[in-house]
């Protein structure tokens, strides 16, 4: 066999799969399509649940996360001028890190290459071969050369539009999709952050959330159509939407700058069953795809990451293959529960065109509730900083 295990996709996912893995001395090979500038300039997830930084810390990509990331105790939704802090800490004793999904990203290629691991870059047309054989083959292009290489198991790592999840032929295959009539555009300005925590806010005029990167970088999104272009969207027009959506205690702080990204992301939950097909795992992006409202996007990444890496090393250091078994329906459970969180959020928290009175009326009073109702924020919260592994 070429290796041990083939990793499809060199984003979050392969990535942390593959430090874990060979830091238990097991070999891979990433095999990713773009160059490392283009994957590391992809703006995505901000937000570290608690069991995400302790993967991070035990992949040993830790360091420069505890040193430049900021923990946030909570964070606040809020309906117009009514303002409702969510206080993790009080609430669950935990707390989420702010750290950018590309300094992760970054943090983990400067980990692999001190471990000497083969990352291609630029690969074409890849295809899994011999998944019920007693070894699997990928075969793929690269600089006009054709190449294959076999291996025990595949990660299928590579996103929504990768090849991994396509392989599955389609009539065993089943999956679970909704498209939502909105998109997301979020810019990125070297400006300070308008409060101290992130507002996630529901508004008469659509959804609009305040995150950040550092004390003097923010990452703000407001709610838009889904036939919007990022064309459509001046500065100027960015900053006056998004100025009368957010509270106005907060409005009044706000500090506007140029913009230095910007782009229009469109919102969809999916799920593909199963995560496994003879010797292809699914991970991921390449499994599943949800809402960002609830910043679940890359935490659920590095959940199925943490199930698929136990069970690998258990397969191959000692051939109990009961963890490989059991991968599709763990990581199942625990990604429907996301699904189910991220679902409600968006719910909760966007106008829906054409939508009547009463379904803002619904909105208003789930915000009320969470208002007055300790249960209902420990609930959020609870779903929020991560549910156990
Ligand atoms: P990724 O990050 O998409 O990485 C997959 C990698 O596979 C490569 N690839 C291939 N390589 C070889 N052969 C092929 N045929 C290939 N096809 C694809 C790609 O080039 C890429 O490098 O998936 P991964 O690793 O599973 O990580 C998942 C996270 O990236 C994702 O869940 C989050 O970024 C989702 N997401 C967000 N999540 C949040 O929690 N908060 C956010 O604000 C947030 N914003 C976003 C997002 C996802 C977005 N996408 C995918 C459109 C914003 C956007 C625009
Ligand atoms: C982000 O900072 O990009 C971010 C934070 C929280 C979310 C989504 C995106 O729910």
């Amino acid at each position: 066999m070429d290796t041990q295990v083939v990793i499809i996709g060199g984003g979050p996912s392969g990535l942390l799969l593959s430090q874990l893995l060979n830091r238990e001395g097991i070999a891979t090979v990433i095999l990713e399509r773009s160059d490392r500038d283009h994957v590391l300039s992809r703006i995505r997830a901000g937000i570290l649940e608690w069991g995400t930084v302790e993967m991070l810390r035990e992949a040993g990509v830790g360091a420069r996360m505890d040193a430049e990331g900021f923990p946030h105790d909570g964070t606040w939704i809020t309906d117009a001028d009514l303002m409702v802090h969510i206080d993790f800490k009080a609430l669950t004793g935990k707390k989420v890190m702010v750290y950018g999904q590309t300094e992760v990203t970054q943090d983990l290629y400067r980990a692999q290459d001190a471990m000497g691991t083969t990352i291609l870059h630029g690969v074409e047309d890849v295809r899994i071969l011999d998944l019920d054989g007693a070894q699997a083959r990928v075969e793929f292009t690269r600089n006009g050369e054709s190449r294959s290489l076999t291996c025990a198991w595949v990660a299928g790592c590579d996103g929504f539009h990768g090849v991994s999840r396509k392989t599955i032929p389609a009539e065993k295959r089943r999956e679970f999709e909704r498209v939502y009539p909105f998109g997301w555009l979020g810019i990125l300005s070297r400006t300070p952050p308008v409060n101290d925590e992130l507002i996630y806010a529901n508004s008469p005029h659509g959804f609009a959330l305040a995150s950040m990167r550092n004390a003097a970088l923010v990452r703000y999104y407001v709610q838009v159509p889904l036939a919007d272009r990022v064309e459509d969207w001046s500065d100027d027009r960015f900053w006056t939407e998004f100025r009368r959506r957010i509270p106005s205690q907060a409005a009044e702080r706000l500090v506007t700058g140029p913009s230095i990204e910007k782009s229009i992301a469109p919102l969809r939950s999916f799920v593909s069953e199963p995560l496994r097909w003879g010797r292809l795992f699914l991970v991921g992006d390449a499994a599943h795809i949800v809402p960002p409202t609830g910043a679940k996007g890359l935490n659920l990444a590095v959940s199925d990451v943490f199930y698929l890496h136990q069970a690998l090393i258990a397969a191959l250091k000692t051939g109990d293959e009961k963890g490989i078994d059991a991968y599709s329906e763990r990581a199942l459970r625990r990604i429907w529960k996301a699904m189910r969180f991220s679902w409600q959020m968006t719910t909760m928290l966007h106008r829906f065109d054409g939508e009547d009175g009463f379904a803002a009326q619904m909105r208003r009073a789930t915000l009320a509730h969470l208002a007055e109702s300790e249960t209902a924020r420990k609930d959020l919260a609870e779903n929020y900083v991560g549910l156990p592994y």
